[in-house]
């Protein structure tokens, strides 16, 4: 705690007592429950620990909040509204908790006299009465012993891989070739060599995080989308085995949440989720091998609730793993496509308000309550490829023409999919997205385990307009998992003829 907080600190816990004796409470703020109050703290336990040793995590430890001045935990990172309401004088009450649950960024604005104030929180509390009980259960919790330094027992320099990785004694990389990948966004993939050419390199990635309003359907159905480069799914990555991957994440101070990346391809630190959590303002940088090869699935990995949250608002994307020397098929023999298509399926939770209609956000995280009950019904209100209804149909349609080879890569991070290509095969399928597994032959459909990333490659064989569909029909029809590969060139009667139609003969 700096001199100015800590003298603001002393002050609050003492002019408190007389300020209550001074000024009767407002009773709105007071009649509190503080058992249904602990009930109510679980939607702030996404974000918000409490008790002995808690840490900050997304938002402040709370123990002792009631008459401590506002932005004052130490060690946790406020944004810049906050600590000017800090420093102009505001200490966290009853009366102003109350007014600040029921609407954060319109009580900052109204402290700071700033109509363009943003606080990194954006959950709301319209109850009146959780309100209140929140607040009573808040003021039973004294101001414990927390263990304030670190923001989350997931982040920021807690393993001794990430000192390993800082500590610049030993650079075991130093003789590797750096490579930067150039991404690119969906339905296709950065240039890349089938076959490996020369040694394993550093291939360096930037991915910044963007949170954005994003439309989910042809009727306009909006949500402040969390993305990672702006696009849903995120960029595909590309590197052959044994590479090392650098990988930077930048989270601009215009984000209001925080973020990290698990990547299915890494090995160890949850993927990287636990040495990559950044909050808005902060890059970092991580590196790993490249050990396995496949296709694989990579998403954002808060903690909690947070995880699905963020994953169900677009942050998934996939990796590509290719053997150096290439992909093979079941007798070892190299298998090389034309071009590779990256399909991203993901489900989104959009909450709906009393008339059925759904409800629109104007803030990242502000949806969140209302979104997690909604996620956990596990009926989805849309599930789409590339991120909205139509992202890969008519005009967005994939292209190819008669005997060209196409390798499609299908990520999805929570639900099973069913990717099938009426009118045509998958002539050889890595379900699994593993290259050491022998591929399937001759599917019709592929399963796509949630969690994963499927590839499978077809060589076309007839013009027309493909549909490439999660063949849950139902998902692809009324919820939007379709999309068109659109392919020229000649038709062949041998293999399909169109003999007769009409009235009854
Ligand atoms: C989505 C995450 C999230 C949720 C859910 C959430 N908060 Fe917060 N909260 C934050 C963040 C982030 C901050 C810091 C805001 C800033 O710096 O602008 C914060 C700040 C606060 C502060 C100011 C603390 C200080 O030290 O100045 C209070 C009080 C607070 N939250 C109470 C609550 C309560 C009570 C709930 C549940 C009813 C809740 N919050 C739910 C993220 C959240
Ligand atoms: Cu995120």
């Amino acid at each position: 705690m700096n001199h100015l907080a800590l003298i603001k600190h002393v002050l609050g816990m003492a002019v408190l007592p007389l300020y209550l004796l001074a000024v009767p409470m407002a009773a709105s703020a007071q009649d509190g429950d503080p058992v249904a109050g602990e009930k109510v703290f679980r939607k702030c336990a996404s974000c918000h620990r409490v008790g002995e040793g808690a840490k900050n995590a997304t938002g402040p430890v709370l123990n002792g909040v009631v008459g401590r001045p506002t932005a004052s935990f130490e060690g946790y990172k406020y944004s810049n509204s906050l600590m000017s309401a800090g420093e102009g004088g505001l200490v966290w009450s009853a009366e102003t908790i109350f007014e600040w649950l029921a609407n954060p960024r319109d009580f900052i604005r109204a402290q700071t006299g700033d109509p363009a104030a943003r606080t990194r929180m954006s959950f709301k509390l319209d109850d009146a009465q959780q309100r209140r009980d929140v607040i009573a259960y808040l003021s039973t919790l004294s101001p414990q012993e927390a263990a304030a330094t670190d923001s989350n027992i997931m982040s920021h320099g807690d393993t001794p891989f990430d000192e390993a990785m800082v500590s610049g004694e030993v650079d075991p990389l130093a003789d590797m070739e750096r490579v930067r990948q150039e991404l690119v966004l969906p339905p296709n993939v950065p240039e890349h060599d089938q076959v490996a050419k020369g040694e394993p390199k550093i291939i360096e990635i930037e991915l910044v995080v963007e949170e954005k309003s994003w439309v989910l359907d042809g009727d306009g159905t909006s949500i402040v989308a969390l993305t990672y480069n702006g696009s849903i799914p995120a960029p595909m990555l590309i590197v052959h085995q044994d590479d090392v991957v650098e990988l930077t994440l930048k989270n601009p101070a215009t984000n209001l949440m925080e973020h990290n990346i698990d990547l299915h391809a890494a090995t160890g630190a949850l993927g990287g989720a636990g040495i990559t959590t950044i909050a808005p303002g902060e890059e970092t940088t991580m590196r790993f091998r490249a050990t396995k090869t496949g296709t694989f699935l990579y998403h954002c990995a808060p903690e909690g609730s947070m995880t699905p949250y963020h994953v169900t608002h677009g942050m998934t994307g996939a990796i590509t793993v290719l053997p150096r020397d290439g992909i093979k098929d079941e007798n070892g023999e190299l298998l090389t496509y034309d071009k590779m298509y990256y399909v991203g399926e993901n489900d989104f939770y959009v909450p709906r308000d009393e008339n059925g209609d759904f409800k629109t956000y104007v803030d990242a995280g502000e949806d969140l309550g209302d979104w997690i009950e909604e996620m956990k019904t596990l009926v989805p209100s849309h599930v789409v490829f590339n991120g909205r209804v139509g992202a890969l149909t008519g005009e967005n349609a994939m292209m190819s023409e008669v005997g060209e080879t196409v390798m499609f890569v299908h990520v999805t991070a929570n639900r099973d999919s069913r990717p099938h290509l009426i009118g045509g095969h998958l002539d050889y399928a890595w379900e699994t997205g593993s290259f050491v597994s022998p591929p399937l032959r001759d599917l019709e459909t592929m399963l796509v385990r949630g969690g994963s990333a499927g590839a499978a490659m077809y060589t076309f064989l007839q013009p027309g307009v493909y549909a490439y569909l999660n063949h849950n029909l139902i998902e692809a029809v009324e919820l939007g998992a379709a999309g068109h590969v659109v392919v020229t060139g000649e038709w062949n009667d041998e293999l399909m003829q169109q003999v007769y139609i009409g009235p009854m003969k």
